[in-house]
């Protein structure tokens, strides 16, 4: 390479390290690479050299071109890793700061329901399971000790699936819309070897439709497997929930004897209120509000479950969460909860980033 040349690329290397930012190192590009550069006036004096020169001389300037490129795009690099480093340095993310409010979409009241019951039973232990919305009629009904002849197997009360689908059960059991969440309890008794906590949150089915019934229903059951699982467990265990869920600390709660196929003893659970004219109020009071029902699980159900009754025990809940959820927001009525009427979502929906947490109060 040529003294010029040299001299060239030694004061480029020298710009180049003197560039402090981006502008800096334009400025050197320009002066080398650009226009009127010291480069490409070498470049356009190319054909005023000899021609037994300009073949090697032309060679050497393009070399001496790329090489200058390439010691800018380096020089780049580090500038820009730089300028990071500053930045990362300068700027903080404020994690604490409140979500911004999505126009995109709302939560769905009874979404929040569920959202806020895994919260709490969360905190208590339990996981989440769930399961499919069409079952057997063994998971739905016999598994859970409830008799061949029981009203709730009843054609008018279930929705039976017809009896040959394809891929489905050909003989003996009968494929039906859950009409309770207990079948995937029993799957989850069935599926993994206690001691067992779990709450089952989904859809569920009856036929039925009027003013306080739809056809498709939400419910939260809970199930909870140990070897010395007693019904004192069982009330702490929902004398806390209602307490958090309702959002009053000394919420009464009320036990009443009741029956259940699935569960022995079983008894009903009411919670202390208020009703003075057409106003109701939680947790303040002379009057009950029934709210969910729950007991011990009967030693069948746990037999159809696999799991030994003589060596496990444990309690069982199961509740609405239609109702949970209007008495919790004073809604007057179910049957906007499936309506899709945005006008409703848009007064009673949840912000999505707003999520239920223990940590800010779910009540
Ligand atoms: C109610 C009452 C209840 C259960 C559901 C249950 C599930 C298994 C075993 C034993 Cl796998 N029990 N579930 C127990 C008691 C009551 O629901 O009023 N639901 C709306």
């Amino acid at each position: 390479m040529t003294d010029d040349l040299n001299r060239l690329r030694q004061d480029t290397e020298q710009a180049l390290a003197a560039a402090a930012d981006m502008a800096g190192l334009e400025a050197v590009r320009v002066a080398v690479l650009g226009r009127n550069g010291r480069l490409t006036a070498l470049l356009k004096g190319l054909g005023a050299v000899p021609a037994e020169q300009r073949k090697e001389r032309g060679g050497a300037l393009n070399l001496l071109k790329d090489e200058v490129a390439a010691l800018i795009e380096a020089r780049k690099a580090v500038l820009e890793s730089h300028a990071l480093d500053a930045r990362l340095k300068a700027e903080r993310v404020d994690v604490t700061l409140p979500a911004r409010p999505s126009p995109e979409g709302l939560i769905h009241p009874i979404s929040r329901t569920i959202e806020e019951l895994v919260q709490i039973f969360g905190a208590q232990g339990f996981s989440v399971a769930e399961g499919p919305d069409i079952e057997d009629d063994w998971k739905n009904f016999t598994a859970l000790n409830i008799p061949e002849d029981h009203p709730a197997r009843q054609e008018h009360d279930t929705f039976y699936l017809p009896r040959r689908l394809p891929g489905g059960p050909q003989q003996g059991t009968r494929m039906v819309l859950r009409t309770h969440t207990s079948p995937v309890q029993i799957r989850a008794m069935l599926g993994s070897k206690p001691p067992l906590r779990v709450i089952c949150p989904g859809r569920t089915y009856r036929s039925d439709h009027d003013a306080t019934h739809s056809p498709m229903f939400h419910q939260v059951e809970g199930l909870v497997i140990d070897r010395d699982i007693t019904m004192a467990h069982l009330k702490g265990c929902l004398v806390d929930f209602l307490r958090a869920y309702f959002g009053v600390e000394d919420l009464p709660v009320r036990f009443r004897p009741s029956f259940f196929p699935f569960t022995e003893p079983s008894a009903e659970v009411d919670i202390g209120c208020s009703r003075k004219d057409g106003q109701l109020v939680i947790g303040a009071g002379q009057d009950w509000l029934e709210i969910l029902g729950c007991g011990m699980v009967h030693p069948r159900v746990l037999a159809a479950g696999g799991i030994d009754p003589n060596e496990w025990q444990g309690f069982a809940f199961g509740m609405g969460l239609e109702r949970i959820t209007m008495l919790k927001y004073g809604l007057p009525d179910l049957r906007p909860f499936f309506e899709s009427d945005i006008r409703w979502l848009r007064h009673y929906g949840f912000a999505a980033l707003d999520a239920a947490s223990l940590a800010t109060g779910i009540a």
